[in-house]
């Protein structure tokens, strides 16, 4: 269990009478690491072997897209660990408070490789020259309707041999399965210090929000963007991680 700092995650601690749709404030900014490693089982795993994966697959003089990158952990991973000073990230986030917060803590880590920040939808960026691509927990905060899009633009953006890395929130096709691994993930959630009702309200908050896919739906929908590997790499209940290959 974390400790009780001004950074642990509160926000649903007290009981709401009306509970609003989840978005990336400020508020959530500032509690985010905590969050994020009490709620997604593996996620500092994740972000590690992310970098390790990117170190493995970037090309030499070629640009490491991090899209919904929040605070900036996975282009952190990757700048410390890909080899090729010539690579440039981008790194992209829709959300002004997780930019401000992110630029913050990036200067403080002076990557050695250059980063390049935006705020914007990752809908409308455009990929240029990439050989790595990280939707780490993202595609699932996207309108179910404009995951293909994206999927096959970013295939398209790729060379064969370059990677996707896609982690997500899934869901199960048999209920039973679905309703198993939705109780582990809150056993998981328990014993990190979040309360049942903090559980209840922060799943009510992210309704609609955070809309989650079979492994399934994932696995089609990069193959037929034109990936010709699709592999799970890490899972845990009903998170996991994919590495998909063009
Ligand atoms: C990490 N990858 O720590 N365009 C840009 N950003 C978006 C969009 C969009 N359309 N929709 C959501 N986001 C990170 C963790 S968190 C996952 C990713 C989570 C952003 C949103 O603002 C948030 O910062 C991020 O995607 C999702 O490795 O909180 O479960």
């Amino acid at each position: 269990m974390s400790n009780r700092t001004e950074d642990t995650d509160r926000i649903y601690v007290d009981q709401r009478g009306i509970i609003e749709r989840f978005s990336f404030d400020e508020q959530v900014v500032r509690v985010f690491p905590d969050m994020i490693s009490r709620s997604v089982p593996g996620y500092g795993t994740v972000v590690e072997m992310i970098g390790v994966m990117a170190a493995r697959y970037a090309r030499p003089g070629s640009c490491l897209y991090d899209l919904g990158c929040s605070l900036g952990a996975a282009t952190l991973a990757m700048a410390s660990l890909v080899p090729h000073r010539d690579c440039r990230i981008v790194a992209v986030d829709n959300s002004a408070a997780m930019i401000a917060r992110a630029r913050q803590l990036i200067d403080e880590a002076r990557p050695s490789l250059s980063v390049n920040l935006r705020q914007a939808d990752i809908r409308d960026v455009a990929f240029e020259n990439a050989s790595v691509a990280v939707l780490n927990f993202t595609l699932q905060f996207l309108p179910v309707a404009d995951r293909d899009t994206l999927i096959r633009r970013l295939a398209s953006a790729l060379q064969p041999g370059d990677i996707l890395l896609l982690s997500e929130k899934i869901r199960f096709e048999d209920p039973h399965e679905d309703d198993l691994q939705q109780a582990l993930h809150h056993a998981f959630k328990r014993n990190n210090g979040y309360s049942d009702m903090e559980i209840s309200q922060k799943r009510t908050a992210l309704e609609n929000v955070l809309i989650p896919e079979t492994l399934a739906t994932h696995e089609s929908r990069l193959r037929a963007a034109g990936f010709s590997e699709v592999h799970v790499w890490f899972r845990c209940f009903n998170f996991l991680s994919l590495v998909a290959i063009r």
